[in-house]
């Protein structure tokens, strides 16, 4: 039911794409790619025999003629069936954890939507789980979006080290963005907030020495805890977790990682004289510009079905990872006893992770450029409720809640 409703949506976009598309050409742009949409969706290397077949995301048979709607190449593909693998495993296993409807138990809302008809491609499947026993609000997007980046939003990436030329006379970047994100605000006060965000992007840019156009593409993502109350068991197994699967593809990525996150995710602004800031959260790990690859678009074409290689099966590790990782440290608190001053604190420090959100996050500030993206998606981040006092005063040193502080004032290690 779902997917014959996608199918029908992707078919009435690809009708209004056929009859808008311009193709992007250059003296060296190669013809374009073969559709291979009759492919089944294959899964990273590792993990390729034990993965169940799935229905993909955009579904695997889109109609021929609607280029911006399907996966142009091996590592587009991969990428698109682990996002929908990861929405689907964490979903029910969230689910899980809610509960039977019986008892209470809330299940995830699907909205499947579409980009603009402004000839820009892609859409996305959001999941939220609203008022449940467990969750007060949760939510795991997939987003799969091509089109044209504006200048301003690829300064910021020029900002980021990344020297990017636009073709002369285009008005931006063409981009292709596909990932999973997810943000689960717990109800009970003694349960993390958790986030998790696994994508990769790609552009084409021009090489003005060669005169020709340049495909470049790298992975971002990670996961982090947000605590409102310090648990030093549930930091130690969060951050273990994916410190076991960074392990396994260098013994350099945890340590630079979980430091990244801890840079990352910085409440710059409530930095108080001679200390180091404020973390949203007690970290995890954090990456971008992994497997940064770039090669003429020429090249990329003829190299297309070579997949995402090492740095793709890293992705798959780390997003795998995440279940593992949270859910023991969400189960051993859903159902602990708190008071109303506990509920209190958790709105206080929910009150920051908004500012976080919509002060620093580039996720959402990179949402909120791009022209024709969904507003409701990209705020699926906030919780539902938050707090905030004048000059609260800070919990006394010895509770739970000032460790908690304490640690994220002054990061410390887990794992
Ligand atoms: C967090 O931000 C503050 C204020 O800008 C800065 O002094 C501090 O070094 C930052 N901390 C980390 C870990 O990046
Ligand atoms: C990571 C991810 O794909 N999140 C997306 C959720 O949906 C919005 C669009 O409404 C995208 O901008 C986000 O990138």
């Amino acid at each position: 039911m779902r997917h014959a409703r996608l199918v029908g949506a992707f078919a009435r976009r690809a009708a209004v794409a056929a009859a808008v598309a311009v193709p992007i050409t250059a003296a060296c742009e190669p013809e374009p790619a073969q559709l291979r949409a009759t492919q089944a969706p294959v899964l990273c290397a590792s993990a390729a025999a034990a993965a169940p077949a799935k229905p993909a995301f955009p579904p695997p048979a889109p109609p021929v003629g609607a280029p911006d709607t399907v996966p142009t190449s091996k590592r587009q593909r991969d990428m698109e069936a682990l996002v929908c693998e990861l929405q689907d495993s964490i979903c029910s296993a969230l689910e899980d954890v809610e509960g039977a409807p019986s008892r209470g138990g809330k299940r995830f809302q699907e909205d499947t939507w579409l980009r603009g008809s402004d000839g820009h491609g892609g859409g996305g499947r959001s999941r939220v789980l609203q008022g449940g026993r467990v969750f007060e609000k949760a939510g795991v997007n997939v987003s799969i979006v091509r089109g044209v980046l504006p200048a301003a939003a690829a300064r910021q990436m020029r900002a980021r080290g990344k020297d990017m030329t636009v073709r002369p006379g285009a008005d931006g970047l063409p981009f292709y963005a596909v990932g999973v994100s997810l943000v689960l605000h717990p109800r009970n006060p003694k349960a993390p907030t958790a986030h998790a965000n696994f994508r990769m992007f790609e552009v084409r840019d021009w090489d003005p020495v060669e005169g020709c156009e340049r495909a470049r593409w790298w992975y971002g993502g990670g996961s982090d805890l947000t605590p409102s109350f310090l648990d030093e068991d549930d930091a130690r197994h969060f951050h273990s977790t994916l410190k076991a699967a960074c392990d396994k593809h260098g013994s350099e990525l945890y340590p630079e990682f979980k430091r990244w996150c801890d840079e990352y995710f910085n409440n710059t602004h409530r930095a108080l004289p001679g200390d180091d800031g404020e973390r949203r959260g007690i970290g995890g790990i954090f990456y971008d510009d992994f497997g940064d690859t770039v090669m003429s678009a020429k090249e990329a074409e003829e190299r297309s079905e070579e997949g995402g290689g090492k740095a793709f099966d890293f992705v798959c590790d780390a997003g795998r990872a995440f279940l593992p990782a949270y859910i023991p440290v969400l189960v051993r608190h859903v159902d602990e006893p708190f008071t109303e001053e506990d509920k209190r604190w958790q709105q206080l420090r929910r009150g920051r992770y908004v500012e976080f959100n919509l002060v620093h996050d580039r996720g959402t500030k990179f949402g909120l450029h791009t022209p024709g993206s969904r507003i409701e998606s990209i705020l699926v981040s906030l919780p539902e409720t938050a707090r905030w006092e004048y000059q609260a005063e800070d919990p006394p040193k010895d509770s739970a809640a000032g460790r908690l502080l304490e640690a994220l004032r002054r990061p410390r290690e887990w794992a």
